[in-house]
């Protein structure tokens, strides 16, 4: 392999069919995952020239838009990515462009994502892609990299990582993450998978990531930011000041503890998504999870919105226990709470995990079109009913839970009238786009806001941006698509201003 002394790599999120909004209503709703920002940051300074390209808020690639002088391209996938990131992947490869495919899916399917990538990555991915990148310029590829195995050094994200997605101005709320992993292993849960121990990260550094955000709203993606009590008030108390409006996902037993709400309430915690699953204790026993007493969700709901947080509660319908009688039974239950939102997932069996062994076993699995791998598809047979009554059963809850009397009601009995609006919005927009799986809706919703809101004027920074484009539009080796491709110069603040 040639000595390559400067190299162009791609960094790609695929888009999937769960992406249901386009243009400014996207940028409004949608969360910025931190897997490319993250892997920029692991990118050595020297030599190198990256692109981004998030497929989410930017066209599909296409055979006849796709970088043709890229030297490597590293292709993020979960689950319900995995079949675009594999057609991605194919078209790269086609053009005899090497492709490295990973995330939790390559991670726990290595051998499947062989077939479509020279490289996979398995596990935390920050080293491996640098190693990877040396590697290539070296003539020294390997095909499978045990990111378990290496040192993985956090690098703090700087702001110039976080424009790279934010550059078109196209996400309008930051990132931010404290762990990795989590200390609970329900049954259906990838994330032991990716993550086996909880890694908490040094608060410092937690504390140097939330200030290169530049915007006030932050959303944190630990899968448990609540997990370490110690450490989570010692974060809130050090954010306390910031000026920061945050949420996360929360266990629904933070309603016990008072201290740590009202500690979280004053760093600006505005609201969470608590994942209680089930209303059924059995289901929550069956999934190894932690058991709540039911009778007392009313209480734990109440006192968090007590603080000013708002309460999304989480639902998964299909576990074995259950009969086409837990859709009414867990929409009673709700009823007789003041929860601000409800968002309803089916069961999903993910490679790997202990739900899927269980079903494999048994026979279950319908199919592995992993792009139905979305919790919003009944991909295997339940045990107590059919698989066309739960994906009925769950589309009819989202449309009770979303009728105009419920939302109504949300709306007055909730403590924030403003924001239980928004999210009941976004809720119908959710439901409105799981009944019509073409995304007519969602194309008119879009369509309106794009109308209503291009008006917003540029700020110095989206000017910036622009201009950041349009260099890059005249430089011939890029390959046409808005993606931001920068050189080893980006790191230095002083260009970014010369541009
Ligand atoms: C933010 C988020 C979202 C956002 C995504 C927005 C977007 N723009 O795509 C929203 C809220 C919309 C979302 C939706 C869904 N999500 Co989600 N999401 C997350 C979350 C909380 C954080 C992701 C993140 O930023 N992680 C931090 C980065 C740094 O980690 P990372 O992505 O894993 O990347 C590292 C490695 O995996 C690796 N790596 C990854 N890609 C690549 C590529 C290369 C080339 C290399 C070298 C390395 C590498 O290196 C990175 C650095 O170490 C994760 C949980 C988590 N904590 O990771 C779940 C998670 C990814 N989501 C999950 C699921 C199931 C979903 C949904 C299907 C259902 C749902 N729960 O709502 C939908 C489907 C969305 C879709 N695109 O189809 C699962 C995935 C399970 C699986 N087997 O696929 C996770 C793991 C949560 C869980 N508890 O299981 N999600
Ligand atoms: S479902 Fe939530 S609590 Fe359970 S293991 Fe996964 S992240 Fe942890």
């Amino acid at each position: 392999m040639a000595h390559l002394d400067y190299l162009k790599a791609v960094l790609i999120a695929p888009k999937t069919r769960a992406t249901r909004f386009n243009g400014r209503l996207l940028q409004l709703v949608n969360v910025p995952r931190l897997t490319l920002t993250t892997l920029a940051a692991h990118t050595p300074f020297e030599g190198v020239s990256l692109k981004v390209i998030d497929e989410n808020v930017e066209n599909m690639l296409t055979p006849e838009t796709l970088s043709t002088s890229a030297d490597i391209v590293g292709i993020s996938a979960m689950t319900p990515e995995a079949l675009r990131a594999y057609e991605i992947a194919d078209m790269y490869r086609r053009r005899g462009i090497k492709v490295v495919l990973g995330g939790i899916h390559p991670t726990v399917l290595p051998e499947e994502a062989l077939q479509h990538a020279d490289i996979v990555v398995r596990g935390p991915g920050g080293s491996a892609w640098a190693q990877i990148l040396n590697d290539f310029r070296r003539g020294q590829l390997k095909k499978l990299y045990d990111g378990y195995s290496m040192q993985n050094q956090r690098v703090p994200l700087q702001t110039e990582e976080r424009q790279l997605l934010t550059s078109k101005s196209v996400y309008s709320i930051a990132t931010v993450q404290t762990s990795e992993g989590c200390p609970r292993s329900c049954n259906f849960c990838s994330v032991k998978l990716l993550h086996p121990d909880f890694v908490r990260y040094d608060l410092e550094d937690v504390i140097k990531d939330i200030g290169s955000v530049e915007g006030r709203y932050l959303i944190f993606v630990d899968d448990n930011l609540w997990a370490n009590k110690p450490y989570a008030k010692e974060l809130f108390r050090r954010m306390k000041g910031l000026g920061k409006t945050w949420i996360s996902q929360a266990p629904i037993t933070i309603g016990l503890d008072d201290e740590l709400l009202s500690l979280a309430a004053q760093s600006g915690c505005r609201g969470v998504y608590v994942g209680i699953d089930s209303v059924i204790e059995e289901s929550l026993r069956s999934a190894n999870k932690k058991v709540v007493d039911v009778a007392k969700i009313p209480e734990y709901i109440r006192r968090i919105q007590d603080r000013g947080i708002f309460v999304e509660a989480g639902v998964i319908f299909g576990f074995d226990n259950e009969d086409a009688s837990v859709f009414e039974r867990t929409l009673d239950v709700y009823d007789k709470t003041s929860v601000d939102s409800l968002n309803f997932h089916i069961l999903t069996p993910y490679p790997s995990t202990e739900i899927r062994r269980i079903l494999e076993k048994e026979g279950r699995i319908i199919h592995n079109e992993w792009d139905k791998y979305d919790t919003r598809h009944a991909v295997f047979k339940p045990a107590k009913m059919s698989q066309e009554q739960l994906q009925e059963g769950y589309e009819w809850a989202w449309k009770q839970s979303f009728s105009l009397g419920m939302i109504g009601k949300r709306v007055l009995h909730s403590g924030h009238p403003i924001y239980s609006a928004i999210f009941q919005l976004a809720g119908m927009l959710d439901h409105a786009s799981i009944l019509e799986e073409d995304g007519l809706v969602s194309k008119a919703v879009s369509r309106f806001v794009d109308k209503h809101l291009k008006e917003i004027p540029l700020t110095a920074r989206d000017r910036n941006n622009v201009q950041l484009y349009c260099q890059e539009m005249s430089e011939p080796e890029g390959c046409g698509m808005p993606g931001s491709y920068f050189n080893e110069a980006h790191y230095n603040s002083r260009a970014w201003d010369h541009l």
